[in-house]
């Protein structure tokens, strides 16, 4: 994927790359910019090649860049959520073996309690060099990136990929969904998951085409560039779509009329990370004229099933299988494939599968077949060829505004909390959020209280605030089946 990036930002020089801030940057300053940052790291700490490197920068110009410098080191890119607490960043930091850490003046402040396990490296002090380039030696065969994603088991797991990988993932959607250098796209989706790094920075990048990046998503902000007649692809989460939707109904009716108008121009409209209801599909239909385009992927094997580009687009279905990628569905309890329309595991084998969790030998063996089908933990069945996601095997896997949590790590780190006995921590079904995550909590001393304020302030210093509980219940003991495990179907009536 990096020899192939590397040609065209050679070959498109002088195109604009990237819209930031209403600042513009050609493909020949991420070039610039990202060989300067490479040469500087090269100096200060000598050879990188298979070194791993933390990303701690918002999404724009300076993130490409140092991502760029990380992959022309031969090193490892292991981005992170812009916002972790220090304290989440070290367990990030420990696992991934990264002696380095770039971020920008946003986080350079709050560090502090990394010094001395992390070099910390601020980007934006790396004055450009126009003069000098850095020659790499980047084989398709390096490992390029580490995406930590939950599971179910404790602690996050790094998604390893190598370029070869990358390129796969990326060239499958670049062909089914024809991206071209005449794109322009707006990307609001956190840089450290593969939808908004791999589907809707990396696949532009690779076509020549043009992306407006913003750090964060802002609904007004984003109706904004949506209407300003620059864009043409577009690409969120469900509950994006949810809360452009409730942007839209406060506007006034001119105001809805030219949004319509802007919309209707797009080339291409995409859902995915998590199930799209059909009525916000419809009510975006009435919005904007587009059927939104819903593709099913993960982290560990990049998009697998889309909706046609063109060709009929099934509402509640995700469609059929990505170019190179094999698809079936097996029956756990049978042992067998699954039969007609029946439903089975998704399993998957296609070049754009990952290498294996990172250091977890183990892990990584677990989650494939004897014969080398990645299980994908998602329940699915398949009907005239089109394929509908039925839910996770897996109730401790929680999808929030297209954020994948562990139940099972928020009650690990909820169990550390001195009032707390025990705890269960489960996802409902919310209108916006898809789930949202909520925990039952049993008391130490049944005869208190717990301030749930202090309680999440608590955990705001220990894991992203996206994982945090949004709704409390005490109780006096959690309900367990003959076997002492937690029945948290409930627990769902508490709420
Ligand atoms: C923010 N909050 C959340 C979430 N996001 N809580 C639960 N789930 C979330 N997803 C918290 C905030 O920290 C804040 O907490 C409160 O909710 C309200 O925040 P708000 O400002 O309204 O939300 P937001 O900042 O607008 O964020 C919503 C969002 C964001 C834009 C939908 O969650 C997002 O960017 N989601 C995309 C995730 C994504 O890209 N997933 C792809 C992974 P407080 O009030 O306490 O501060 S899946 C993937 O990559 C696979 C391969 C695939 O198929 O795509
Ligand atoms: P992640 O592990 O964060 O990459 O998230 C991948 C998971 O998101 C998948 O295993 C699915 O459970 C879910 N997912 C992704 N796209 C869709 C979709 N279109 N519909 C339903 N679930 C989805």
């Amino acid at each position: 994927m990096l020899p192939h990036i590397f040609k065209n930002i050679q070959t498109n020089a002088n195109r604009l790359a990237l819209v930031e801030n209403a600042k513009n940057f050609s493909y020949d300053e991420l070039n610039k910019s990202s060989d300067s940052i490479a040469l500087e790291l090269e100096k200060t700490f000598g050879l990188l090649t298979g070194k791993r490197i933390i990303l701690l920068i918002s999404p724009g110009f300076n993130y490409v860049a140092a991502l760029f410098a990380i992959w022309k080191l031969r090193a490892v890119a292991v981005p992170v959520f812009i916002d972790l607490p220090a304290e989440a960043l070290a367990y990030y930091v420990y696992d991934s073996g990264s002696e380095i850490l770039l971020t920008d003046d946003k986080r350079i402040n709050d560090l502090e309690s990394l010094q001395g396990q992390v070099n910390i490296i601020d980007v934006a002090t790396i004055s450009i060099e126009n003069n000098q380039s850095f020659i790499t030696k980047v084989e398709y065969d390096d490992n390029a990136l580490i995406i930590y994603t939950s599971g179910t088991t404790s602690k996050p797991k790094g998604v390893l990929t190598t370029h070869r990988i990358l390129e796969a993932q990326i060239l499958s959607l670049v062909k089914a969904w024809e991206w071209s250098e005449a794109d322009s796209i707006l990307n609001v989706l956190p840089l450290h998951h593969v939808h908004g790094l791999v589907n809707a920075l990396l696949c532009p990048l690779y076509s020549g085409a043009k992306i407006y990046i913003l750090p964060k998503f802002v609904s007004t902000k984003v109706w904004e560039i949506l209407c300003s007649g620059q864009i043409n692809v577009f690409m969120a989460v469900p509950t994006i779509y949810a809360k452009l939707i409730s942007d839209f109904d406060t506007a006034t009716d001119t105001e809805k009329l030219k949004r319509t108008e802007q919309l209707r121009n797009f080339r291409l409209m995409v859902s995915g990370s998590a199930a799209l209801p059909v009525s916000i599909l419809e009510k975006w239909k009435s919005i904007s004229h587009h059927f939104l385009l819903e593709r099913y992927g993960m982290t560990e094997i990049g998009m697998a099933l889309s909706n046609p580009y063109k060709g009929e687009r099934k509402a509640g279905f995700v469609g059929l299988p990505l170019p190179a990628v094999q698809v079936r569905l097996f029956d756990n309890d049978s042992g067998n494939l699954a039969e007609n329309e029946d439903s089975g595991e998704i399993q998957i084998k296609s070049p754009a599968v990952f290498k294996g969790y990172w250091n977890r030998e183990t892990a990584t063996a677990e989650s494939f077949t004897a014969d080398g089908w990645f299980k994908t933990g998602d329940l699915a069945v398949c009907i005239d060829g089109y394929f509908k996601i039925l839910g996770r095997l897996s109730s401790d896997i929680i999808k929030s505004g297209g954020y994948k949590l562990s139940a099972i790590e928020i009650e690990e780190t909820l169990r550390e909390y001195p009032l707390l006995a025990d705890c269960a921590v489960l996802g409902i079904p919310d209108e916006t959020w898809g789930e949202i995550v909520v925990a039952v909590l049993v008391l130490k001393d049944k005869k208190l209280d717990v301030d749930t304020k202090l309680l999440s302030e608590w955990l705001a210093s220990k894991m992203p605030s996206y994982k945090i509980p949004k709704k409390y219940r005490i109780v006096v003991d959690l309900p367990r089946n003959a076997m002492g495990k937690v029945v948290k179907t409930s627990l769902k009536e508490l709420f």
